[in-house]
């Protein structure tokens, strides 16, 4: 008997393992989830408690061990059996031109066609899998001696412990790119800052700091990833004599490729596959730093050789860099319409990710202080995607002796009122509210932005001369104006000025999210304000609710419930809407909901991505319309995610906890369905 529950556990185990296996390669392969990952999380816990059972049927390979081993005392040395070669660069259209020439002159073709693959910003290493199994992991080093990381390369889960199919090679080693997608190193780096320890400069540093963890436990917990490009050896199977053929050999075993790689014919599609990725390079959820073109055909390959140590029939076509070093020429505290305090360093002009910033964020004290930046230092700068470009790191060895450190200060710049730490204990506010003017200034850019009140024709600079002149202290004194007044001033013509009073005209008639939102409130954006008006129904209502109404809002924790609560509670802010209505800003009152009885009533639902035909905002009122709740992040209470083309975490948190997904399609097809 007892022989017998042992063996049914064995198969068991076997089965289960088989079934993980199957999900993982649907997952990271395919790229086509099956299942869940709250179910998947399920066979792996059912895997550990049946393995429990049984230690003694538990393998380096199963799918269990990802956790991470005992840690090391150092890596060894490995030394590549097949050397790991370098890539040459090249930045500029001459550059690429001959090297399809020399390309095709040594393959004696007219026309080469090329494998034409995004370069992954992570870090090579090769994999060695004898009959299928992974035996060796190792950093490329010089390309001659790497070093050992197989327990943390384990860890990975993108990477196959086991390859798939009934016959694997006898000996593979693949080549690829270790990295850490761009959500996961934000998501680590939060992590970090919480604890005390130090943020990693950008995903690269992340990824390689991550694979030389002698813990690989730590490593486990690191959210790295893998695809493969090249062939170190392979033995037992027949060769694929091409790239492109090796990239579906590749994937056919199990191993991750990039989906975007794709074949092309000549240098004009070489540069049109260039100019397509540099395209969609900010919405990849990881970063790149170029394609990489490679002859295709293996023999072609032969024909055209090697330079010392680089093939001359493979070239890397280098995107602007995202990272640049320049000097920090003064730091400035800039002032926000909630009197945030925040530093920028203006910088030396310098072009980085394809445009010329003189300016970087420094976000807050603490981050100077983190940073240590000091006026004159030479600074790496940063700009990723469409995002703020910031400081990442100082270079000390360049500093001038005499650079003295960066004092905070203590006081507004611009109204000189004293400055204290805000309750989360990291950002520095000026205590005068509407009575500093740069508080003033940002408030009413904030009203008028396209966003909120949406006034054409009404610039900062416009703005600042009113509110320097004193012509206006609040939003609701913009509809003071007067065309023969607004027509005296600097560089205001009379059609000018009758433009902006037409302007502002049209803002009165407007919507209650929009107004909302054009109020300011801190942490209130344009999703928590369609939250707000279509929960609270009317401006009076939401004025006179209680924080624990506001928590019952989805979205609205304690924090945004206590901002809310905040400013209504503060008689100006009171007064300036009051005189904003007596102005007459107005929004229709009937109740937003034409489909009140529909199936989407009071459903939560989050929009990801982006959708065929509607913009994301245009879905959030649509919702809205419907009678749904909109909501900006996915949990528990969410009962739709409506998700678009680069969907990014919000998809995989909805699989995970098992919240339904929708295209716009069935979105649409559901909401014109009949209620039960
Ligand atoms: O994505 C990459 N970073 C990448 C790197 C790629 N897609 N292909 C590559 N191909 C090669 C050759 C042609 C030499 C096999 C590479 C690299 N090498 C490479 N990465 C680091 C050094 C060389």
């Amino acid at each position: 008997m007892a022989k017998k529950k042992n063996v049914s556990g064995a198969k068991k185990i076997k089965a289960l393992r088989e079934e993980i296996e199957a999900h993982n390669y649907h997952y990271y392969v395919l790229d086509a989830p099956v299942i869940p990952d709250s179910h998947f999380d399920k066979l792996l816990q059912d895997l550990q408690a049946l393995e429990e059972e049984r230690p003694d049927l538990i393998t380096e390979d199963s799918p269990t061990q990802r956790v991470g081993g005992a840690p090391l005392d150092r890596f060894e040395t490995v030394v590549h059996q097949v050397p790991m070669l370098s890539l040459q660069n090249v930045f500029s259209e001459d550059e690429l031109f001959d090297f399809d020439r020399r390309c095709r002159e040594g393959a004696g073709r007219t026309l080469m066609t090329y494998m034409a693959e995004p370069k992954i910003d992570g870090l090579a290493i090769s994999l060695r899998y004898e009959n299928g199994q992974l035996t060796r992991a190792a950093t490329r080093g010089d390309g001659r001696n790497g070093e050992d990381v197989t327990s943390n390369a384990r860890t990975i889960s993108s990477i196959p412990l086991r390859l798939v199919g009934k016959n694997p090679p006898t000996e593979l080693e693949v080549r690829g790119e270790v990295f850490m997608p761009v959500a996961g190193f934000n998501h680590l780096n939060d992590q970090q800052r919480i604890n005390g320890e130090k943020l990693y400069a950008n995903p690269r540093n992340a990824a390689a700091g991550s694979l030389r963890q002698l813990d690989p436990k730590v490593c486990a917990n690191r959210p790295l990833s893998f695809f493969c490009y090249a062939l170190g050896a392979l033995n037992g199977v027949s060769q694929p004599d091409n790239q492109n053929d090796l990239l579906k050999f590749f994937k056919d075993i199990g191993l991750p490729v990039n989906s975007i790689s794709r074949e092309v014919q000549g240098v004009d599609q070489c540069l049109t596959y260039y100019e397509e990725i540099l395209e969609v390079r900010s919405t990849l959820d990881y970063e790149i730093d170029g394609v990489v073109y490679k002859v295709s055909s293996f023999q072609d390959q032969e024909r055209i050789g090697f330079v010392s140590r680089a093939p001359r029939w493979a070239m890397a076509h280098k995107f602007p860099a995202q990272e640049e070093t320049t000097q920090v020429k003064v730091i400035e505290i800039q002032v926000g319409r909630s009197g945030a305090l925040t530093p920028v360093a203006r910088l030396e002009p310098v072009f980085v990710g394809g445009v010329t910033v003189s300016n970087a964020t420094l976000h807050n004290a603490a981050e100077i202080d983190r940073l240590d930046v000091r006026e004159g230092d030479t600074v790496v700068i940063r700009r990723a995607g469409d995002v703020i470009p910031e400081v990442v790191s100082v270079i000390k060895e360049r500093r001038k002796q005499n650079a003295k450190r960066y004092r905070f200060p203590e006081h507004c710049p611009v109204c000189g009122s004293e400055a204290s730490v805000d309750a989360g204990g990291i950002i520095q506010r000026c205590s005068a509210g509407l009575s500093c003017s740069a508080q003033v200034k940002e408030s009413i850019k904030h009203f008028v932005s396209r966003k909120a009140l949406d006034v054409e024709g009404l610039g900062s600079k416009l703005i600042e001369q009113l509110v320097d002149n004193g012509r206006i202290r609040s939003a609701a004194d913009l509809f003071t104006l007067t065309q023969s007044g607004l027509s005296k001033l600097d560089r205001m013509g009379e059609k000018s000025a009758a433009n902006l009073i037409s302007a502002l005209d049209k803002s009165r008639a407007t919507t209650l999210p929009r107004f909302l939102y054009s109020l300011g409130i801190p942490q209130v954006g344009e999703t928590t304000s369609q939250t707000l008006a279509s929960s609270f129904g009317s401006l009076e209502a939401l004025v006179e609710s209680s924080i624990d109404t506001l928590e019952a809002v989805p979205d609205v924790g304690p924090v945004v419930a206590g901002e809310i609560r905040r400013f209504f509670d503060q008689n100006h802010n009171v007064l300036i809407i009051n005189s904003l209505i007596g102005h007459g800003i107005f929004w229709d009152t009937t109740p937003t909901q034409s489909n009140p009885a529909g199936v989407l009533k009071n459903k939560t639902v989050v929009v990801t991505g982006t959708l065929p035909s509607m913009s994301r905002d245009q879905a959030r009122e649509w919702l809205i319309e419907q009678g749904a709740k909109v909501s900006a992040s996915v949990s528990k209470r969410t009962d739709y995610l409506v998700a678009g083309a680069d969907p990014g975490s919000k998809l995989e948190k909805a699989l995970a906890l098992g919240v339904q997904v929708l295209d716009e399609e069935q979105l649409k097809a559901l909401a014109s369905s009949e209620v039960a």
